[in-house]
């Protein structure tokens, strides 16, 4: 029965080539996504009130995460081709766990200001918006739906309208006005996050080679969701006056 919890580690996984470091990196960073996620959630004993929730959503990300990693890495290797050293892209894998992830993060950005403030649900609101464009247009242009392009376009529009939101929107004037100094900090470093972590993932859109595309992903998803979910911890277990 206890078992039966560990059947998402598929029982008939393809191996690992040792040639195929793409598939090596899914299941590396599947296990750390999986170590992630267990520190995040016991460290909830040590953060207070409001700030547990964040901890936990932080934890959320990365055990989705390691659920599709698991996947991901099945599908990759099982496909690997060591000839061409390439396997099949798991686009729609990649797709549905950034879906969920992605927003998850986002609550972040929400939950972190309502945790030190009142803040207006519009935050959140436009903050969803843009993740869903940005994700949409990405996945049409990805997966061949639509022109490569155009959808390209659309997905970085989405992903503007992320970055104006918690630079100079409602959501930069509420942290700048109302967050005690450690907040602001960490909110600065989420921000940068969200810019320069984020900027990874539109750069490996354009790679032709399977391999190095997934390797890109991959290596974006370590900054951009146990990086992130360690600085959410630093914020929750940190001493707050608010
Ligand atoms: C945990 C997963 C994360 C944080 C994934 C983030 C994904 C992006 C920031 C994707 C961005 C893209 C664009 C900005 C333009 C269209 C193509 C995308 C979807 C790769």
């Amino acid at each position: 029965m206890l078992l039966n919890l560990f059947n998402f580690l598929p029982a008939d996984s393809a191996m690992l080539n040792p040639t195929d470091y793409v598939g090596i990196s899914f299941f590396a960073i599947m296990m750390a996504m999986i170590a992630a996620s267990v520190f995040f959630f016991l460290e909830t004993q040590r953060a207070e009130g409001k700030w547990k929730t964040s901890l936990i959503v932080a934890g959320l990300v990365t055990m989705v995460a390691a659920w599709h990693y698991s996947y991901m890495r099945d599908m990759w290797a099982g496909s690997y081709d060591a000839e061409t050293g390439v396997g099949s892209s798991p686009v729609v894998f990649r797709y549905i766990d950034w879906l969920i992830t992605v927003p998850l993060q986002m609550i972040e950005f929400y939950l972190i200001l309502a945790a030190i403030t009142k803040v207006s649900s519009g935050i959140f609101w436009r903050l969803m918006l843009g993740t869903l464009v940005m994700l949409l247009g990405g996945y049409i242009g990805e997966s061949g739906l639509g022109n490569n392009t155009v959808f390209f376009a659309i997905g970085m529009a989405g992903w503007l309208f992320i970055l104006y939101e918690i630079f100079a929107g409602e959501a930069s004037k509420v942290c700048a006005a109302s967050a005690p100094a450690g907040v602001q900090k960490a909110y600065g470093v989420l921000r940068i996050i969200v810019s320069l972590g984020w900027a990874i993932y539109p750069i490996g859109y354009w790679m032709q080679d399977a391999a190095q595309l997934n390797l890109i992903y991959n290596i974006a998803d370590v900054v951009n969701k146990i990086a992130f979910g360690a600085i959410i911890w630093s914020i929750a277990t940190a001493k707050h006056d608010a």
